[in-house]
């Protein structure tokens, strides 16, 4: 039951509802432990507390699922190949609104709420923006009270944990679901088979053909359902995420023929379908185990939509593309829309122009990156001995479009055959996603200008009202309220709290007069040092590395990727470094640079930059001339916990990409909501940030996406001409390969900018960025300056809240007043 909110002055041994929660507790844990309370281990006391947030959330969620299947309003699924929920426990306790209980319960018994929540493993069920939007954008739906959910897979080892050895990335496998899993429900009863290979006949009846799938290997799929709590109200969505297992655990008819190990290799075969995360976050692989996972819980999920559907529908589908959004995130689920054609056709009895007319538009498609080798395409082959039914269906989709476009555009014979979804032997998803959906979304604005202009130009001359934009946006809940609540006190302080209320984050402008107020500047000040203390003493105890918390600290922490240009950043540290050498005595402003993420194991120049990255730091934080001006950290293992200390103690955001590849950014956004300035190119999100926060509130620099277009339309640029003009990228780019920071060198890298042309200009944006961070730093030596920016920053950081970014989705995309 949930308490009533309860004044922070009352006392523990007043308060009848903390006396209540602490003996529901004690009992809790004598019950999963077995053993008196005064033996229970903070293990213990998480599952005790976790079972405890899982009664009241079921509880809701039975209820609000029984107001769902009455509701006529637009319901939205989110089909994605990647959730990265991070972990739940404090997050469902202040949804519930038990803060406060909670807390005052443990310290009543003494117990570490940290060191509890630190029992929860993180899932990592997603490699980074992609993932962590999803989970952003299920948090905001059900805080605003949306119905919203989530169709993905229930891998069961999330992104590989990253160790640094010897200074190299070393992969372990991330086994997330070994001490079980408090927040999921089984529901077996819901299991659907999924059938992959075989055979389809066709056969006519009463003059209808009907394609009937033969000698098919089924995999069932089973679903585990995690409830989505809303903020502080009666919303509980859900994430489904589907796990593969054999139809039967033995294959019996196998099994008695006494091929004992034909059987279980069906059984490991079925297994391994919702077995492992692709780790790679940009990188198509096109393996066959990936198709299969794409298929997978598009079938599952989609079989159960449509059966939820008819249930509440008298049987009937009537008005579902009006009731349901199908949303594509990225090309991994574009497979919705032939399934969803499939379950119309075979099983439904629908005709296909009744099909397609209800599947355009029920479907709505999301891109996130213009990288060409993100693009997913698929072997023919591939796809026609896989999936014989699907691919039917896509030959069939595109014939009827490439005919249509014959017959409308004559005279565009080249672009018509351009735009087919099959082509040169491969199905090309971006092209299935676009044609059968209604609506095409890029995730920043610039974003989405490029799609236009650029990546699929040539749809968007076909189809132009398809094409929108949404910015992207995160939820402050997670990464402002719960993981900065000295920050949430002061601006509480400052405006009261209207700003936390889910979807009026943009409140928080009325923080912008307060950076003229000397008072609340150095409440903020005092705030941040807190976070960077907080930080500082994490490194110290996890990496025994002392760091001076005077320093800026200056952060990158996202995938580590060419075009994020982590190398940029090394390679500058590397030149401050040879300056403090040549000239002792400059006055420089001590500046710490912390690194984390983590790189794709089959991507090894990514690796070559983090092995950079390390054994720069260690040189430079082993030379005593140095102490205290200059250490650089690379934290092992980013993830989202980790992510939850790390913005709040940030004052430098980098977000350096080349111009033109980042699609959005998301980390942006969480700095800046912290306080933190960017530091950043013209490039995804940060020009709206820069928009909103004013050209001095924000360091810009570098390259403009118009440019670099340029020189790669007119193969003008020449790294070596900038390195032969410029003496500080010539000493720099010299030590990667002559011993003087490892015997081993960084060979690759150096033949990446000097041989191979610098494909992301990071010689061409040297200089800027040199000098961006000279500004920078002296601007920090103006601290009230520096605040009243950061103030600024956070006053302006409401429209990044994923709350906007629902609101701007219902509206453009899902057509929902
Ligand atoms: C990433 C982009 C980011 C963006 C997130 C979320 C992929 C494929 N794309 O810029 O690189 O913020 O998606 O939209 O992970």
């Amino acid at each position: 039951m949930q308490n009533k909110p309860l004044k922070h002055t009352e006392s523990f041994t007043d308060n009848p509802n903390y006396k209540d929660f602490e003996d529901k507790f004690i009992t809790k844990v004598e019950e999963v432990s077995g053993d008196p309370f005064s033996e229970s281990t903070p293990r213990h006391q998480y599952e005790a507390l976790a079972e405890l947030v899982m009664e009241a959330a079921t509880k809701k969620w039975a209820e609000h699922n029984a107001k769902l299947n009455k509701m006529e309003d637009r319901q939205v699924y989110f089909f994605s190949i990647e959730f990265l929920i991070g972990r739940l426990l404090k997050n469902y306790i202040n949804d519930l609104d038990w803060n406060d209980q909670v807390e005052k319960t443990l310290t009543h018994l003494n117990l570490d709420y940290t060191a509890i929540q630190s029992c929860e493993n993180d899932p990592a069920l997603g490699n980074g923006g992609l993932g962590r939007l999803m989970a952003c954008f299920l948090n905001s739906s059900a805080a605003l009270g949306f119905p919203a959910h989530g169709n993905g897979i229930r891998y069961k080892y999330g992104l590989f944990e990253q160790k640094i050895v010897n200074h190299e990335q070393v992969e372990v496998a991330d086994v997330w679901l070994r001490d079980g899993y408090p927040f999921e429900v089984a529901k077996p009863e819901k299991a659907v088979v999924v059938k992959y290979y075989g055979h389809v006949r066709s056969i006519e009846e009463n003059g209808k053909l009907h394609f009937i799938h033969e000698d098919y290997e089924p995999v069932l799929a089973v679903p585990y359902d995690i409830p989505v709590l809303g903020y502080r109200n009666d919303v509980v969505n859900s994430l489904r995420l589907w796990s593969a297992s054999p139809v039967e655990d033995f294959d019996l008819t196998t099994f008695n023929q006494g091929h004992f190990i034909k059987a279980m290799q069906r059984k490991s075969e079925a297994e391994s379908i919702s077995q492992i995360l692709y780790p790679s976050d940009h990188g198509f692989e096109g393996k066959l185990l990936r198709l299969k996972q794409e298929y997978f819980f598009v079938a599952a999920g989609l079989k159960r939509i449509i059966r939820r559907y008819k249930h509440q529908h008298q049987g009937s589908l009537e008005g579902f593309s009006n009731k349901m959004c199908i949303h594509i995130n990225d090309t991994h689920p574009a497979l919705c829309i032939p399934e969803f054609m499939r379950l119309l056709m075979d099983e439904e009895g629908y005709e296909w122009e009744e099909a397609w007319a209800m599947t355009v538009p029920t479907m709505s498609f999301t891109n996130h990156t213009v990288l060409p080798e993100a693009l997913e395409t698929w072997p023919i082959t591939m796809m026609e001995t896989l999936l014989p039914r699907i691919y039917q269906i896509i030959d069939e989709i595109n014939r009827r479009f490439i005919n249509e476009m014959n017959w409308e555009y004559p005279e565009e014979q080249a672009r018509n055959y351009h735009i087919s979804i099959l082509k040169e032997g491969n199905v090309h998803m971006a092209h299935l996603a676009i044609i059968g959906s209604h609506s095409i979304n890029g995730v920043a604005e610039l974003h989405s200008k490029i799609l236009r202009e650029e990546t699929f130009k040539d749809f968007y001359a076909i189809y132009p009202d398809r094409f929108t934009s949404v910015t992207n946006g995160v939820t402050q809940r997670r990464f402002q309220l719960s993981a900065n609540r000295p920050l949430k006190t002061s601006i509480e302080k400052a405006i009261g709290n209207t700003w936390e209320t889910p979807g009026q984050m943009e409140n928080l402008k009325a923080l912008l007069p307060f950076a003229e107020d000397a008072a609340f500047r150095q409440e903020l000040q005092h705030v941040k040092r807190l976070n960077k203390e907080a930080l500082a003493a994490y490194i110290h105890d996890t990496q025994k590395i002392l760091i001076n918390p005077d320093s800026i600290f200056d952060i990158q922490v996202k995938r580590i990727h060419e075009y994020k240009r982590q190398l940029l950043n090394i390679l500058h540290v590397m030149f401050v470094y040879n300056q403090l050498r040549a000239h002792p005595h400059t006055d420089i402003v001590p500046k710490t640079y912390f690194f984390a993420g983590k790189a794709a194991p089959s991507y090894y120049y990514a690796k070559e930059v983090i092995r950079l990255i390390n054994t720069v730091a260690e040189k430079i934080n082993n030379d005593p001339a140095v102490k205290d001006l200059l250490k650089v950290v690379f934290i092992p293992n980013f993830n989202v916990s980790k992510a939850e200390i790390i913005y709040p103690a940030a004052e430098l955001s980098e977000q350096i990409s080349t111009a033109g590849k980042e699609a959005s950014g998301t980390g942006n956004m969480k700095f800046m909501m912290n306080g933190a300035l960017t530091l950043g190119t013209l490039d995804g999100a940060n020009i709206e940030i820069a928009e909103a926060v004013g050209k001095d509130n924000i360091f810009t620099f570098g390259l403009t996406a118009e440019q670099v277009f340029q020189y790669n339309a007119n193969h003008t640029y020449r790294s070596l001409d900038v390195f032969e003009k410029d003496p500080r990228l010539q000493e720099v780019i010299n030590q990667l390969v002559n011993g003087f920071y490892d015997a081993n060198s960084f060979q690759a890298i150096y033949d990446s900018l000097l041989l191979h042309g610098d494909a992301y200009f990071v010689l061409a944006d040297f200089d800027a960025y040199c000098n961006i961070q000279a500004t920078a730093s002296s601007v920090y030596q103006n601290q009230d300056d520096w605040l009243k920016k950061s103030i600024i920053n956070i006053a302006h950081s409401g429209m990044f809240s994923a709350d906007r970014s629902i609101v701007d989705y219902q509206k453009r995309v899902w057509k929902i007043k």
